[in-house]
């Protein structure tokens, strides 16, 4: 079975929320290993509403962690977290869940070597994970055990139809600068990247349950009539597995983000490990498909 590990930066956007849902209803139909959440960026309900999120959703035995650190990104939107929060078992404070770069060390160690990673938040945690050293969990390197353990990275990142690009997971701030430099320089494993303007213009959530608490979390982030579609296309382009069958064209080659700007660029190469995918058909399309999985 193919296993994921789900990285999100569960901020102030409802995306990452619906994105959560379509990889936890595939867990739970046992269409696909969900061994662990990173959360990347860190407020004060962040371990717990990720919990409660779960637990609602039916699903309470997923190992979390977190980057404690990462508390200085830009933006507030608390309400849908607060409301969640209440609804966690295990992890009723951030504190309560493991630092998320040992979690990755460990699962990773842990597995037979067929992880996929689906990230839709910031990339410092995926980064440290490369630059760690041999330690308890295991002798090797991050980079040994990605390369090792990890057959592939779907990422939510960057603005690809222009050279430099803007786009709020790699710019941020300086954390995530400099961890989309790191993870774009170093990752040792195929990644594809679905960028801001593939999803900006996909609306979806607009057709969720007036009872449903995605429908309330949606409505929390200030988004009732619905939200661009950029992690929950990610997590179904990662289910899919494949960039064509899910409705892409694709350009392969070397990505590189300037750690002081942000900012990212692409060389073309038919034999690089890095993809961007482009929308094949209509945004309605692809709406559609998300609002099947998520209604
Ligand atoms: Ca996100």
């Amino acid at each position: 079975m193919r296993e994921f590990i789900f990285g999100t930066d569960w901020w102030t956007d409802c995306d990452d929320l619906a994105a959560m849902r379509i990889l936890l209803r595939a867990h739970k139909k046992g269409e696909i290993k969900l061994l662990g959440v990173g959360i990347n960026a860190c407020m004060e309900h962040s371990a717990p509403s990720v919990e409660g999120f779960m637990n609602l959703e039916g699903v309470n035995v997923i190992p979390l962690g977190i980057d404690l650190e990462g508390t200085d990104f830009e933006g507030t939107h608390l309400k849908y977290q607060k409301n969640l929060a209440p609804f966690a078992v295990n992890y009723k404070k951030n504190e309560d869940a493991e630092d998320a770069v040992r979690l990755y060390r460990r699962l990773l160690s842990e597995s037979d070597g067929n992880v996929e990673i689906v990230e839709v938040g910031f990339l410092q945690v995926i980064a440290n994970v490369l630059l760690s050293g041999g330690d308890d969990i295991s002798p090797k390197s991050g980079l040994e055990l990605m390369r090792e353990k990890v057959k592939k990275i779907w990422v939510m990142a960057g603005k690809w139809d222009e050279e430099g690009g803007k786009e709020h997971n790699f710019c941020n701030n300086c954390r995530s600068r400099e961890g989309a430099e790191t993870f774009c320089r170093l990752c040792p494993v195929p990644v594809t990247f679905l960028g801001f303007e593939v999803g900006v213009n996909i609306i979806s959530g607009n057709e969720l349950l007036y009872d449903d608490f995605l429908y309330k979390a949606f409505c929390d982030h200030g988004s009732k009539n619905g939200r661009s579609s950029w992690d929950p296309l990610t997590a179904l382009l990662a289910l899919m597995g494949d960039e064509e069958t899910a409705g892409y064209d694709t350009v392969s080659g070397k990505a590189f983000v300037d750690a002081k700007t942000g900012r990212n660029y692409f060389t073309e190469d038919k034999l690089g490990l890095h993809k961007y995918v482009k929308l094949k058909y209509e945004e309605k399309y692809y709406a559609y498909k998300i609002n099947e999985l998520i209604n």
